[in-house]
C-alpha cells in the first residue's frame, strides 16, 4: 500500500527504509526497483547440502518468526523460486571470508556469499533493512518490506571485536550469549573474554581446582563472584561459533593475578598466599617470575585453555605489570610466548608486550590515549613496522567502561568522559603515527567491570558506543562521516529499544520519539 492508502500504521513505517541505511554502513550500495514484501507465501530457501546455509537460513528465521508472525519454513533451494535465498557460491571469491551480496527486488531477496560467515553477515544487513519492529518478540503488524537494490560489503579490518570483563564482576553464561546476540546484530566477529584478574579467576583449570574454587569465589564489592565449567565454557564457544565470532581467552600475567596468588602459596615468592581481593586498585600482583612453578602453573593454564579454544589466539595480557621489574617482565614474556606456541595458538598482548620481544606473528592491543607520549606510541609503531599486527583500543575512545559525561553513574573516568560522538569520530587506519594501516588489523572495544554488575549495565555502556566502532571496523573509510552516522545511528534507537537494550539517549544524537 503506498502512503495515500489507509494503512492502520504510520506512513514512516509504510515505506521501507531506504537500502543501505544501516549500521555499519556497506561498502556499495546501488538502490533501484520495487522492493520485496515478505508475505505468508514467503519461503527461506537455502542451498541444498550446506549445513551452514541452512543454519544461517534457521537463524533468520527465529529472528522473523516471532515478530512478522509468518510461518517462513526454511526450505531446499531446489524448492520453487524467489521468497529468500541464501546461497553459497565458490566463484565469489572477491566477498572473501565475511563479505556478501544482497540482491531486492518485488520476486524476492538473494543473499550470495563465499562463506558461511558472509550470509550470517549479510542476515543483519537484511534484518536491520526490515522495519526496527522485526525485533520484537510478539507479532507486530507490517507491512515487511526490503527497499529494491543491491548491496555488495565487505569488511575494512579482520577483526573487530568487543571484550568483556567478567573478572571484576562474573557474568553468567546466559548473560554472556546475550551479548554475543547483541553484537552479532553490528557484524562484532570477535568475543575477547578476560577470564582472571586480581579480583576473580573465572574458568576451571582441572590441574589446578583451586583457581576457579577458591580465587572464582568473590568479586569486587565481595559479591558471590563464580566461574565457567569448562562445559559452560563449551557453551560460550558454541554459542559464538553459531554467530560466526571467535572466543579469545585472556588469561592476564604476570600481574593481575592476585585471584591465582590467593588460591596457591606456591606460587608466591615468600610462599605465602595473599587474601582474595575485591578492591579495584591495579598494579599490586606479580606471579613471581623466578620460580620454576610458575611454569608448570602457566604451562597447565595455557594446555587446558588452548584445548577449549578452536579459535586462533590465546591472549596472555601483560599490561599493568607494575609489579614486575622490567627485567623480569621481558624474562616472563620470553618464556611465555613460545608455550602459547607450543599448544598452537598465536599471542595477543596488551601493547606493553612491545616493550618485551614480541613472539613472530604476535598481536599488540593498544589500550593508550590520545594524549599518550610520543615514546610508549613510537614503541607501538617499532613493533608494528617490524610485524607485530595491531588491535586498537584506544581507552579514551573505545573503552566502554568510560563515562559518558560527568552525570553516567555508571562506570570510570581515568581515561576522560567518552561520548558517542568521540567513540565513533577517528581513524583505526591513521591513528598512531607511523603506523601504516596494513599493520592494523582492527579495533576492538573492551568492557572493563569494575562498576557494572548487571545485563542492563552492559547494555547502558555499550549502547549506543559499540554500533559506532562496529562501524569503524567494517565500513569502508571513506564512508566516515558523523553528520550522516548520527542520523543512521538515531534509526537504530527503535531497534535497541525492541531487542530490550535500555541505551544511553545521548543529546549528540536526534533519536526519533519511540
Ligand atoms: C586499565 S586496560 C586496565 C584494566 C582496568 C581498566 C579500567 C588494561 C589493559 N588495564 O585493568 O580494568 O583500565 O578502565
Amino acid at each position: 500500500p503506498g502512503p495515500s492508502s489507509a494503512a492502520p500504521f504510520a506512513e514512516q513505517d509504510a515505506a521501507p527504509r531506504p537500502l543501505g541505511r544501516i549500521v555499519p554502513v556497506p561498502a556499495s550500495v546501488t538502490p533501484g526497483g520495487a522492493p520485496y514484501a515478505l508475505t505468508a507465501a514467503t519461503r527461506i530457501r537455502v542451498d541444498k547440502g550446506s549445513r551452514e546455509a541452512r543454519a544461517v537460513g534457521g537463524y533468520l528465521a527465529g529472528i522473523l518468526r516471532p515478530s512478522t508472525g509468518l510461518p517462513l519454513p526454511v526450505v531446499d533451494d531446489s524448492a520453487g523460486r524467489g521468497g529468500i535465498l541464501l546461497r553459497l557460491r565458490a566463484g565469489e571469491s572477491a566477498l572473501g571470508e565475511e563479505g556478501y551480496r544482497l540482491e531486492s527486488g518485488p520476486g524476492g531477496v538473494t543473499l550470495t556469499a563465499h562463506r558461511p560467515a558472509g550470509l550470517f553477515r549479510g542476515v543483519q544487513t537484511l534484518r536491520q533493512q526490515l522495519p526496527a519492529a522485526v525485533e520484537r518478540d510478539t507479532v507486530q503488524p507490517g507491512p515487511w518490506t526490503v527497499a529494491g537494490g543491491t548491496v555488495t560489503d565487505t569488511p575494512r579490518f579482520a577483526h573487530r571485536g568487543a571484550m568483556l570483563d567478567v573478572s571484576r564482576h562474573f557474568f553468567t553464561v546466559d548473560q554472556v550469549k546475550r551479548y554475543i546476540d547483541q553484537l552479532a546484530l553490528y557484524k562484532i566477529n570477535t568475543l575477547h573474554l578476560h577470564l582472571s584478574d586480581d579480583q576473580g579467576w573465572r574458568i576451571a583449570v582441572d590441574s589446578w581446582p583451586r583457581l576457579a574454587a577458591h580465587g572464582g569465589s568473590t568479586q569486587v564489592g565481595g559479591g558471590p563472584g563464580g566461574f565457567y565449567t569448562k562445559d559452560d565454557y563449551r557453551e560460550i564457544v558454541r554459542h559464538a561459533a553459531s554467530r560466526y565470532q571467535e572466543v579469545v581467552p585472556e588469561i592476564d600475567m604476570p600481574g593481575h593475578t592476585n585471584a591465582a596468588l590467593a588460591s596457591y602459596a606456591a606460587l608466591n615468592c615468600d610462599g605465602i598466599a595473599p587474601p582474595l581481593y575485591t578492591g579495584t586498585s591495579v598494579g599490586f600482583s606479580s606471579l613471581c617470575v623466578a620460580k620454576p612453578e610458575t611454569y608448570d602453573f602457566v604451562d597447565d593454564v595455557i594446555r587446558e585453555i588452548a584445548a577449549l579454544t578452536p579459535g586462533r589466539y590465546l591472549h596472555i595480557g601483560g599490561d599493568e605489570a607494575h609489579s614486575t621489574s622490567h627485567a623480569d617482565y621481558v624474562a616472563f614474556m620470553d618464556r611465555v610466548q613460545p608455550i602459547v606456541a607450543k599448544y598452537g595458538k598465536t599471542v595477543i598482548g596488551w601493547h606493553q608486550l612491545t616493550g618485551a620481544t614480541p613472539a613472530p606473528g604476535a598481536l599488540a592491543q593498544y589500550w593508550g590515549l590520545d594524549r599518550s607520549s610520543a615514546a610508549e606510541k613510537a614503541q607501538v609503531a617499532r613493533a608494528a613496522r617490524n610485524g607485530t599486527g595491531l588491535i586498537l583500543s584506544p581507552a579514551d575512545r573505545v573503552y566502554l567502561d568510560m563515562k559518558y559525561t560527568q552525570d553516567t553513574p555508571l562506570g570510570l573516568s581515568w581515561a576522560g568522559y567518552v561520548e558517542v560522538r568521540r567513540s565513533y569520530d577517528w581513524d583505526p587506519g591513521a591513528y598512531l603515527p607511523d603506523v601504516p594501516e596494513s599493520a592494523v588489523r582492527g579495533v576492538e572495544a573492551p568492557l572493563w567491570t569494575e562498576t557494572i554488575s548487571q545485563s542492563a549495565h552492559i547494555d547502558r555502556m555499550a549502547f549506543p558506543r559499540l554500533p559506532g566502532v562496529a562501524e569503524l571496523g567494517w565500513s569502508p573509510a571513506a564512508t566516515h562521516d558523523w553528520e550522516t552516522y548520527r542520523v543512521r545511528l538515531a534509526e537504530q534507537g527503535p531497534r535497541m529499544t525492541a531487542l530490550g537494550i535500555d541505551y544511553h539517549r545521548s543529546p549528540q544524537v536526534p533519536w526519533p520519539a519511540e
